[in-house]
Order: C-alpha cells, then structure tokens, then sequence
C-alpha cells in the first residue's frame, strides 16, 4: 500500500475500507465478465461486432473516483468499467448497446446508433434544452476514429478555464461551478501516434487547460506493437519535454503500472488536483496493461502475441493481480470467489433481459406479419408464393427488423392484381411500422427543439438616407461587436483572430475591449481549433472558430465530419455543439487559395448547416440567426466581397439572414441560373451581357447550401422559365451536382424543363495561379455567356444564331 493511500484510508473505518474494495472488486469483476459474454454473443451471432474493456479495468476505477460531478469524460471503446464505476452503464445497458436496441431508455449511449462500447451521457432535455451538467457525470459521445476525441477534449477542458477567467461568465451556473471541472481523456497507446493527440496536446500546454489524459497502455495497436508505433516506445518518456519546471508552463506528468490499485488512486487524485486547482494539463501514462480476449471479436490475439507475452499478460492482468492484492490484505479469497460467483449469475441476467427486451417488439412484429399474410394467402391466387414467405418468417428464431418488414414488402409482389381489406391491412402494417423506423434511425440530424436555425425568422437591415457606404468587413466588425457585446458566452478565436483582429480585418479592436480569452489568437492547428470549439459548444459556450481560408478547413475537416456532424444524430438528440464556424473562400488564387471545393463540405458535413452569403451583410446576418439557434454551422464568407463596399445597415446585430431560403437577385424570364458565393458576380456580368442578345435570365442566389431552398423557391422558377443552368467554381459534379439533384429530384422541377439542365462549374484540377491560371481553371463570364447563349441557339436557332 502506498503511504498516501493508506493516509486516505486511515480516514475510512476497516469495514468502510474493505467494503468499498470490495465493491470495486465487484466493478471490475462485472465489466469483465460482461466482456467475456460480450465476445461470446458477437461469436454465436447475437451481436454483430464487439470491442471491450477487459484488461483496462483497474486504473478506470481510479479515475472514476476522482471524477466529481460536472466533470467530463471524452474518451473511447475500452472505458466499459469507467461506465459502470460511475453508475452510468448497467450490465443490461451494456448488452443493449451490443445487441443495437433502438430504444433509447433500454440503451442510453445512443439509440443503437453506435456499435456497442461508444459511451455517452444525456446533457440535453427532451425538447433539446440544457440539463444540469453540474448534477452529473458528463461522457462527451465517444466516436470509432482512433484519437478522434482529443480536439474535442480540448474545448472541454477549455470551457472551464472560460468560465472561471471571464468575469461575465464567473460563478455558478448549469455549466460550471467557477471553472472547477476538469475534463478527462482516454486514449489507447497506439492512437498517441496520431496527429490529433500530439497536436492537442501541444495546445493544452499552449493554454494550461484542466485535462487530464489517460493513456491505456497495452503494448499494441490491433496487431502492432509498440516498436512500431512510438519512438522509443514509451509515451511519457518522449513527452517528456513538456514537463513543467519552475520556469515553464506545462504539463505534470505521471506513470503508472496499470495492475497497481493503489498507487493509481494516489496518482489519480493528484492528477486531479493540479488539474481542477491549477488549471494545468496532466498526462497519466498507464502502463502494463493487457488485453486477455485480444483486439475486438474480430480476431485473435494469439495471432500476433509469442507465448512469452501471452504468459505475461495472464499473471499481469489487472484483475488478477488486484484480487492477489485483496487476499494479501484481508485474507478473504472465499468471500471473492462469492462474489465472482454471483457475478457471474447477474451478468447472465442481465445479458438474458436485454436479449429478450431487445426482440420482444420485433416477436411482436413477426407474429402480426405471420398473421397478416395467412389471412391475405387464403384470398390470393398466389396463395402458395404467399404462405412460402410467411414460413420463412415464422421459422426465424431470432428475427430483426430487416427480416420482418422485408418479407411484408416482397408479399406484395404477389398481391399486385388483388384489392381486398387483408392487403390494404399489410399496406398500413408496412407504412406504420416503417415510420417507426423512420424515428429510430433516421432522426435527429439537426435539431428538432423550437430553437432549430430553419425557424429563425428574417428581419432585413435598414438604412437610412445617412447610411454610409463602408468597405464590407466593417459590418461584420461592427457585428461582432455587437454579438459580443451582447452575448456574453460567445468567444472568437483562430489563426489571427486576436491581436490584428482576423487577416481581413474583420475583428479589428475588438480584442482589446472584450480582452485576450473572447478575441483569441491560436496556434496554426486547424483540427483541434475545431475540438476548442466543438468542446465548448457542449459546454454552453457559443464559440465562433475560425479557419483562416477555406482551403484549410482540410485539416479539421475530419473532425467537423466524424464529431461535430454526426454528434446530435448519434446520441439520439441528447448532446449538441452549436458550434459556428466561420472561413473564407472562393478567392480564385491558386491550387491552395481557391476555396471552392464544396461539393466536399457538402457531401462530409451532413448534421452541419453550410452558408454561403454573397456579401458581409448576408453574412453578419447568418452569424446573428446561428446565435439564436441551437445547431452547428459553417459560413464561408466571399474573399472577393472584402474588396467592395456595402451600406452600412443600422440594425447592426438585429438583423438576421434566413436558413434554407433562396433569393432571386435578378427576375427574368428565359432561364433560371442558380449560383451562390463568388460566382454569382459573374454571373450577374453575364446576365448583363446576354440581355444585350436578348436573353433575359432569372438569377437565383443559393445562399444556403445545406439546407438548400427549403420552399422550392427554384421550382417555381423553373416552372416560369422552363430552363436551368447551376453556376459554381467548384469541380464538375461538385456542389453543382447536389444543387441539380435538389432541383430535380427533390423538387422534381424536370417536369418542367423544355432544355437538358446544365452545370457550369471549374475543371476537374485545382485552379491554377494568378489571373489567367483563374480564367482557364474557373468558369469565366465568356463561358456562361457561352453556354447559356448555346442553350438558347439549341431552342431557337433563328432568333440566336451561332456565334462561332
Ligand atoms: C483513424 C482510425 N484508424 C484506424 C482505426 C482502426 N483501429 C481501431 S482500434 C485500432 C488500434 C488502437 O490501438 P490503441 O490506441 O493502442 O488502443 P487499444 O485498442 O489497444 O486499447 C485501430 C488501428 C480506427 N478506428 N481509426
Ligand atoms: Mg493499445
């Protein structure tokens, strides 16, 4: 026993002692037990995949016992005993997430949207609002990408340091008790490889955060031991630069052998002093740890473990050596083997009810197929094809969903010629129970409370007679000093953001009035820029992150896509980041500076709101609709607009730009030209242009790309001009190619078309260099007024005769 541990313990009477040992006995020896049946249900086909925590067990007791409400975890697939030490996963709830149950009080962590081992807490209500996050243990919604949650751990420790330095956001509140809460990662041995955990951990010294990361330490990636992953194998001992000393900011650092019950709770609870206290980074590097049922349940580890590690790993197994540790002090192996004993009995238990729980409503649903087809077949004169598929229904013991509702849908193959009561019985079954599905997959992409973007009504900007001409990015300067100055929780920050105020200007001043944490420079790391923000929108803060060109959005695009994207659909709608990213693109400079690809954004970052406004107004006014909003959102500011001058409005941080809405710059009636961002100037050139041949084009600005035109605004267009032509500098069947399958496919505008539809967009390459690398790599004003003086020849070759 270490001295500090055995100082603690005096404090407890023997029998407080022994009891909570044995209770964390019982922890450990259920999550491994769960483990063990867990792999046994995913070999005999129950469950599909599974990955565990055995091996992990002990020094996740450790952390649990430092964790205090209002903390959070961001951690990933081995934390199962975590769960359990903080009474936030029961065996049962384990076994729902293994088995997918879709209900969400049967598997909390998400609905059976994540494979089994991805955790999470609720931090929202059911209408979408906050939870108390200080009345609980709070698990950030783990993803599968290895080190994926380690940008967003970063926000998390970072809201705290917020709430306990900003002087308008001091004190209690639903968020944070002064900034007291310390935000906990894990990550195993061969993630620290990645790029995203050495770049976060370089910020979290950069900005002395609470974070305290845990790194699991079995020796191995999957297969891939440590010779290969980390240079001379040992993580804490290259980190070790970033040790703090009396001169230098830093990180504490702390290893530990992960069997080691004692000394992990003495390490523990430093971490978490310095952490909560000081608000310093620490780094616990877990050693000695293992994996006594391998990887996942895809293989086995005798694959690539020798026999010598294979023997190691059976005496250094945790558990085992916490139960020789047990019976060295109170001599009571009878008592533990009592408990594995009844372990074992629960687990089976509670595996047996989350099975049966799981299937009791598909039974259900095969017994009303089964049902409906006998009384269908005795009618049918296909009767024999009918009562075939419902005794291959009925002889599946162990039916899912798939099989039920497929075998309802193909009977109707054999009733195409009949039209009695039975088949339109079959008819509703199938509508009904496909709806049902409908809301167990398929819903909470976006925000579904009364604060979802799309019902942000628009209120215009006003001018006056007096009202100056100004250069564009001194609106959104005005703007966001407005929004900063009247909401207290939103912060600013990126490449530049700080000092100079944003490479274009557009924050100018505005760190020295709301000080160095609101308007903040970073470090050049595009990816944990997107974590800081993406961790304390979770917190309650309204965090603006910006990406100095779009282009760059690369680097944290990963993350925007797997984390920020998928967040609010993978938890069922009980945790959201209305995180506003703000960039620029569309600048038409070369390979790296052209901004274009959002046919990309659009495709990766589906759970996000994409806007494009064509001007700083449009864009001030998307800044102020997200911050009355509850959801997560990129707006790519037009570069070439920060060459011009708008009016200046004098409803500066009232007006809003609505989601989802388009709007027709310019009427005419030959064709419909949709367009968004940069294009549209050159676009209204050739509108110009073409009227001179006369040809009179409607121009529709997109201006939100996802959600695109939600009123089927461009129908009614089209339905007028009976053309369309989609203008974008993005490559062919980029964004234009989403804007034409919106168009036609969803709004069906082809009823309507007397042309083919056409996409003006780039070439296939990157645009090259300079003026002419634009003029030969983007569409041109010449190629629209081309092509769309084409389109009108091919209609009318006498009134618009060939021009070469
Ligand atoms: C980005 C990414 N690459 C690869 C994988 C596949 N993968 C899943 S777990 C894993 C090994 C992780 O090893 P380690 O971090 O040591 O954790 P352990 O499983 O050993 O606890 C790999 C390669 C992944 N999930 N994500
Ligand atoms: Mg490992």
């Amino acid at each position: 026993m270490t001295e500090k541990f055995a100082e603690e313990t005096q404090k407890l009477s023997y029998q407080e002692f022994k009891k909570e040992i044995l209770h964390d006995y019982t922890t450990i020896v259920t999550s491994r037990e769960c483990s063990i049946l867990g792999r046994r249900e995913v070999l005999t086909g129950k469950a599909k995949f599974g990955i565990f925590g055995g091996g992990k067990e002990v020094p996740q007791l450790a952390m649990a016992k430092a964790f205090k409400n209002g903390d959070w975890r961001s951690g990933y697939y081995r934390d199962q005993t975590f769960m359990m030490a903080i009474d936030a996963l029961s065996p049962e709830q384990f076994f729902a997430g293994l088995y997918a149950h879709t209900d969400i009080k049967a598997e909390p962590n998400a609905a059976g949207r994540q494979m089994g081992g991805h955790f999470a807490s609720h931090t929202l209500n059911d209408n979408g609002t906050w939870m108390n996050h200080l009345q609980q243990k709070n698990v950030s919604a783990d993803i599968s990408p290895t080190a994926g949650q380690m940008p967003r751990l970063l926000g998390l420790a970072q809201a705290s340091k917020m709430y306990r330095n900003i002087d308008e956001l001091k004190g209690v509140n639903s968020f944070s008790d002064n900034g007291n809460e310390i935000a906990w990662g894990t990550i195993g041995n061969a993630s620290t490889s990645e790029g995203h955990f050495f770049e976060t951990f370089n910020a979290a010294g950069v900005l002395q955060v609470p974070m305290v990361i845990s790194v699991w330490d079995d020796g191995y990636g999957i297969s891939v031991p440590a010779k290969y992953q980390t240079t001379k194998e040992n993580i804490s001992e290259i980190l070790k630069g970033f040790q703090r000393d009396e001169h230098n900011k830093g990180f504490e650092i702390f290893t530990v052998n992960g069997w080691d019950y004692s000394k992990l709770i003495d390490v523990y609870n430093q971490a978490s002093t310095i952490a909560r206290n000081e608000h310093v980074p620490v780094l616990i590097h877990v050693k000695e740890l293992t994996q006594p049922q391998g990887h996942s349940t895809s293989g086995s580890h005798e694959r690539y473990k020798n026999e010598e590690r294979l023997n190691w790993e059976a005496k250094f197994d945790c558990n085992i050596k916490m139960r020789e540790w047990i019976i060295s002090m109170f001599e009571n192996e009878e008592e533990l083997i009592e408990i594995e004993k009844d372990v074992k009995k629960q687990v089976n238990t509670a595996r047996r009810n989350a099975w049966n729980n799981y299937l009791k409503d598909i039974k259900q649903a095969q017994k009303e197929v089964v049902s409906l087809l006998v009384k269908v077949a005795e009618k049918s004169d296909n009767k024999p094809f009918i009562l075939k598929l419902k005794d291959e229904l009925s002889a599946i013991k162990d039916p899912s969903k798939k099989d039920v509702l497929s075998t309802a849908r193909r009977s109707l193959r054999h009733l195409i010629d009949e039209n009695n009561i039975e088949k339109t019985q079959i008819l509703i079954w199938i509508e009904n129970y496909s709806e049902q599905q409908l809301h167990n997959y398929n819903t909470h992409l976006f925000s579904e409370s009364k604060n979802n973007a799309k019902t942000i009504k628009e209120v215009l900007p006003t001018f006056d007679e007096n009202s100056e001409l100004v250069d564009a990015r001194v609106i959104l300067k005005n703007n966001f000093d407005a929004i900063l100055s009247r909401h207290k929780e939103v912060m600013i920050f990126g490449e530049d953001a700080g000092k100079i105020g944003d490479v274009n200007q557009g924050l100018e001043g505005l760190q020295e009035k709301y000080g160095r944490l609101r308007v903040a420079d970073t470090g050049i790391r595009e990816a944990s820029i997107m974590g800081q923000g993406i961790g304390m929108a979770m917190r309650g803060l309204r965090p603006i992150a910006e990406i100095q060109y779009l282009d760059y959005l690369l680097y944290g695009l990963q993350i925007l896509s797997d984390d920020l994207s998928t967040l609010h659909y993978r938890t069922f709608g009980k945790q959201k980041a209305p995180l506003i990213v703000r960039t620029r693109g569309h600048r038409l400079e070369g390979i790296w500076h052209s901004g274009s690809h959002m046919g990309a954004f659009i495709h990766l970052l589906r759970g996000m709101y994409i806007l494009t406004p064509r001007n700083m107004t449009k864009a001030a006014g998307f800044y102020n609709t997200l911050l009355l909003s509850d959801e997560p959102a990129l707006v790519v500011e037009n570069l070439n607009g920060y060459r011009l001058k708008e009016k200046l409005p004098n409803n500066i941080g009232d007006f809003t730009t609505p989601i989802g809405i388009v709007e027709t710059i310019k009427e005419g009636n030959d064709l419909t030209i949709v367009s968004y961002g940069s294009t549209l100037k050159l676009v209204e050139e050739a509108a110009k242009e073409l009227i001179q041949f006369g040809i009179d084009a409607e121009i529709i600005d997109a201006q939100t790309l996802l959600p695109f035109d939600i009123n089927h605004d461009v129908l009614k267009s089209v339905q007028k001009t009976n053309r369309l032509v989609i203008v974008d500098e993005d490559v062919p069947g980029g964004a234009s190619g989403y804007l034409l399958n919106e168009i036609l496919n969803t709004q069906n505008a082809y009823e309507f078309l007397d042309s083919k539809p056409i996409t003006i967009s780039a070439k296939n390459h990157r645009a090259a260099y300079g003026t002419d690398g634009d003029y030969f790599s983007k569409p041109s004003i010449e190629d629209i007024f081309e092509k769309i003086y084409a389109l009108m020849h091919e209609v009318d070759p006498t009134t618009y005769k060939k021009i070469y």
